[in-house]
């Protein structure tokens, strides 16, 4: 059985309900984690080190991919030196969620105070500094992620591919695509099938109610059940025997 979940967001509880029906003990079974682990919830830290053990604990079983907010998390502590980057950094993590969960309520209490005294810049480098010295393993494990997963017949990514590059498409892709393209080829047919997180199944599937992993009838699954708002993690299952797909929204 190959497993998918994405866009875990800082939501620990929803993370561990989704994971109580997965089940990797066969010693065969995947876990494909497709992206954007951080920001908005309150638990991004307890969510990165969820999967570092759960990658310990099933060696080989458990593959984490990249989102565009790996990708971010990346650029701001790169970008430490750049004050244009102060704004950014405090606008891109909603409510500081983020590095509240990475820096604990005590060094967190001093950011706080920096920012009301307007000192934005001495907030963003104090909150890398403390990020860098006291989980540098989890930088650097979020900086060894890979982009996507392949199986003979899917491609597993965070956002997309670019499907017009064909049998290329892993070297027509640029990058930035894999973690944050735009759903370009809703219904169409591709040799794989794609799954891919990043955008809510209520928003590709043009019905704001829709809350379960959504097929578009071609060669696209889409498994973001926005658990930020819905307090869910979805999980597609598919079986490699029998060549089926199943899971919430799927029959
Ligand atoms: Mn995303």
């Amino acid at each position: 059985m190959i497993y998918a979940m994405s866009d875990i967001h800082g939501c620990i509880a929803p993370l561990n309900a989704a994971l109580e029906t997965v089940n990797l003990r066969d010693g065969r079974s995947k876990l494909i984690l497709l992206g954007d682990y951080c920001d908005r919830g309150p638990d991004s830290l307890q969510v990165y080190e969820r999967i570092m053990r759960l990658q310990e604990e099933y060696p080989g079983q458990v593959v984490a991919l990249r989102g565009n907010h790996e990708e971010m998390l990346l650029e701001y502590c790169d970008m430490v030196a750049d004050p244009d980057y102060a704004r950014a950094w405090m606008l891109a993590d909603s409510g500081l969620a983020t590095t509240k969960s990475f820096l604990g309520a005590k060094a967190f209490q001093q950011v706080v105070h920096m920012l009301k005294l307007r000192r934005f810049e001495d907030a963003y480098r104090f909150s890398v500094e403390r990020m860098k010295a006291d989980h540098a393993d989890i930088l650097s494990w979020i900086r060894g992620l890979p982009y996507y997963y392949e199986t003979p017949t899917q491609v597993f990514v965070h956002a997309g591919i670019d499907e017009d590059a064909g049998d290329l498409w892993m070297i027509g892709t640029p990058p930035e695509y894999f973690t944050a393209m735009m759903p370009d080829y809703v219904g169409r047919h591709f040799d794989l099938d794609v799954i891919a997180g990043h955008i809510a199944t209520e928003t590709i599937s043009g019905i704001p109610s829709y809350r379960g992993i959504w097929h578009d009838g071609a060669s696209h699954y889409y498994v973001d059940g926005n658990v930020v708002e819905n307090g869910h993690v979805l999980v597609l299952r598919y079986d490699e025997a029998t060549g089926r797909y199943s899971g919430e929204g799927l029959e």
